[in-house]
């Protein structure tokens, strides 16, 4: 039987400081913030999902997106590079917390990688050329995981800050996409549902097994989904999102 754990962190107190790519700086409500957290590790506990939450890292302030410092696969986990360097030190301790599940490769410089950029279905996975992700990264991916049989492909993104800002999975072969953003033709042999296009942030879900979590932000979206069949839980991530945070970011899912 699969036991499901879930690796979070809390909102760091230094939020506030947290690096911004493509929005204004406007105050973060660091206890709406935590509450919204809590809610959202709920909400992976309701599922089954065991949450394991490693200390706060006050002096981080982009800690609480453990997704950005490693990608977790079946076989192994990579230790990404941050491209911020005020997050680069989150990795360290990501690194730590994994070690007790899987081995461990780690990508080196020049390559810089945030796990935002990277998008696996299946044995499929889509890495975001981005200012976080570069060509080395991507390379060093593509060495590391070919003996465990993933193909790696980089996928330009323009208009924002990751490529899972811009596309998820969404179902079993189904993306949810701001063709604004990225290109529906990096992804052949998938269906697509389109983000309405005045909620351009609405592409970012995060898939749990067969259960979508997905945020009450973005109405219009969330009638296209459910059109095609799919009904999320709703997760409130309205204070996190001033931080350029979304749903995929705040947990790193994987199997025991
Ligand atoms: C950053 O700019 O790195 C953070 N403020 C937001 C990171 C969000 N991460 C993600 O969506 N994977």
């Amino acid at each position: 039987m699969n036991h499901w754990i879930a690796i979070t962190r809390p909102v760091s107190r230094s939020i506030s400081n947290c690096e911004l790519t493509q929005l204004e700086r406007i105050p973060i409500d660091l206890e709406n913030a935590r509450r919204q957290h809590l809610a959202y590790e709920a909400a992976l506990c309701s599922l089954g999902v065991e949450v394991l939450s490693l200390p706060e890292e006050p002096d981080l302030p982009d800690a609480v997106f453990v997704e950005d410092a490693a990608i977790v696969l079946d076989e192994c986990a990579i230790i990404t590079r941050p491209g911020a360097d005020s997050r680069k030190p989150e990795a360290e301790s990501i690194a730590r917390a994994l070690a007790a599940y899987r081995k461990l490769f780690t990508i080196q410089a020049p390559g810089s990688m945030d796990g935002g950029d990277v998008l696996t279905v299946d044995k499929t996975i889509f890495v975001g050329l981005t200012g976080r992700t570069n060509q080395s990264a991507i390379e060093q991916l593509q060495t590391s995981l070919a003996p465990f049989g993933y193909s790696v492909h980089g996928v330009p993104v323009s208009g924002c800050l990751h490529l899972k800002s811009a596309v998820t999975q969404v179902a079993r072969d189904i993306l949810l996409i701001n063709p604004a953003w990225v290109n529906e033709t990096n992804f052949p042999g998938y269906e697509f549902i389109e983000v309405d296009p005045s909620e351009p942030y609405a592409a970012n879900a995060l898939l749990v097994q067969e259960t979508l979590l997905y945020q009450p932000a973005y109405p219009r979206t969330l009638s296209r989904l459910e059109s095609a069949g799919i009904h999320p839980i709703l997760v409130d991530q309205s204070e996190l999102v001033k931080a350029e945070g979304a749903l995929t970011c705040c947990s790193l899912i994987f199997r025991v």
